[in-house]
């Protein structure tokens, strides 16, 4: 029997979100109280693997020790300053993490959607004082079936009606390709060129049921904006901080932690944008960094947020990096991702429930054979949490699979038996 670790029960944690937070959310029926590495407890005491990391922003498992500790120790010296004064850690950041990367500056912003929107504005401003695009002209080329955020510009240019519907008037400047096509993205480029001052792209569209490019788009891709004078823009909020088996999914085929001769088919982006597990999910934290010929763009008052580049923020994801770093977090994503995939593959030649398994390193997802309206895949996830198991279906019929970066060769076998004996036993 769990040991109860919440005096509040969960049917009345439900009732009180329902009764008094909005409704922007349908999570699984599970009211979680604790997490520690790959593990998460309900109030109820029972436990469970997390295969979601939340959103991947928990690739370094829940409550690292190093990490909570880095935060403890500042949030009892000094937690926010604003940027009107100085303070004793930004700078210490800003340089280790722009030598982590390997870019020259970074401005330091909070949630991912906070650090696409950043991206953009610099894009469009080194469009016009940069590439001399006439003022209020500018393009930025984006991929149907795009997750960027939620802000009002970002749904401007989502496929996702469920996305966009309603929160118009939208906001225009931008061109859309489907994701993966080289030649709808030369031909926009040779007849638009002119005008585009970006294109923003994720290495591997997670939201959207983790869709893996050929391997050469990103690399092409960035070649063709190069040769167009274009800004190729990374969002790596998702795929990043080791997450598909390398520091950066652009990184290819390397599995650095942000130190090497960029072995494989390293792509440098002309702007990276960095969320989620930069900080281990323990505190908001963006980054979006560039050389100084790009953000030099950027003159005091022209951009900023109460919170950016915040004392805790700095001393949290220095220390989240640190652990990437030095517990080999992309290469045992890559060893185990590999073993996933492998077992995920094996399932699939057994059961007829489930399509296909995709994915890159930690990120990955199979696809349920019946249609995107079913709610079969629903039902399998409240299988799994009922094994000990937490994913969340992303679309319809797609079940991602994400769980902490740390997780051990034999807890990633016995999260596969779970898997696999929820799947052939789903009535
Ligand atoms: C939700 C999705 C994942 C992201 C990429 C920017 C952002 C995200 C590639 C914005 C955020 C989160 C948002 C969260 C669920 C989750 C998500 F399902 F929405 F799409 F992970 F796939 N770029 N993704 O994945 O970062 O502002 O949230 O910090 O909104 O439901 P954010």
């Amino acid at each position: 029997m769990n040991a109860t670790i919440s005096a509040i029960s969960a049917a009345h944690l439900i009732e009180l979100e329902d009764k008094y937070g909005a409704h922007n959310y349908h999570p699984l029926p599970v009211v979680l109280a604790k997490g520690e590495g790959v593990y998460v407890w309900d109030v109820e005491g029972k436990q469970y693997y997390d295969f979601l990391s939340a959103y991947s922003a928990v690739n370094q498992g829940h409550c690292h020790p190093r990490i909570i500790n880095a935060l403890k120790k500042q949030a009892e010296e000094l937690t926010l300053t604003s940027r009107a004064f100085y303070n004793n850690q930004l700078g210490i950041y800003e340089q280790y993490v722009t030598e982590y990367f390997g870019f020259e500056k970074v401005l330091p912003m909070n949630t991912g959607a906070e650090g696409v929107e950043t991206a953009i504005k610099i894009c469009r401003k080194w469009g016009y004082e940069k590439k001399g695009i006439p003022n209020d002209a500018a393009k930025i080329i984006v991929c149907g079936q795009n997750f960027h955020g939620r802000t009002t510009t970002i749904i401007s240019f989502s496929s996702d009606s469920g996305a966009k519907n309603h929160f118009g008037p939208y906001t225009p400047g931008f061109l859309s390709i489907p994701y993966n096509d080289l030649g709808a993205l030369q031909h926009l480029l040779e007849t638009q060129g002119k005008e585009i001052a970006g294109f923003l792209v994720e290495p591997i569209q997670g939201e959207a049921g983790v869709y893996v490019p050929d391997n050469q788009f990103i690399t092409t891709a960035a070649a063709l904006c190069k040769q167009h004078n274009v800004l190729f823009i990374a969002d790596e909020i998702q795929t990043g901080i080791a997450r598909t088996g390398s520091l950066l999914a652009v990184c290819g085929n390397c599995t650095c932690a942000g130190h090497c001769e960029r072995q494989g088919s390293y792509i440098r982006p002309d702007i990276l944008i960095l969320g989620k597990a930069i900080s281990g999910g323990v505190y908001p934290v963006s980054a979006v960094l560039a050389d100084n010929h790009i953000m030099e763009v950027i003159h005091p008052g022209q951009h900023g947020s109460t919170f950016g580049g915040n004392p805790l923020a700095c001393a949290v994801a220095m220390e989240a990096l640190e652990v990437v770093r030095d517990e080999h977090l992309a290469q045992n994503a890559r060893n185990l991702g590999n073993i996933f995939r492998t077992r995920m593959q094996q399932l699939v030649e057994k059961s007829d429930l489930i399509v296909l398994v995709r994915g890159k390193g930690l990120l990955n997802a199979i696809v349920i054979n019946d249609s995107p309206e079913s709610e079969t895949a629903w039902n399998i996830c409240m299988a799994l949490a009922h094994s000990g198991l937490l994913a969340k279906p992303t679309h319809g019929n797609i079940i991602r699979f994400a769980p902490p970066l740390v997780m051990t060769e034999e807890q990633l076998h016995e999260c596969c038996d779970i898997i696999e004996h929820t799947i052939l036993n789903f009535k």
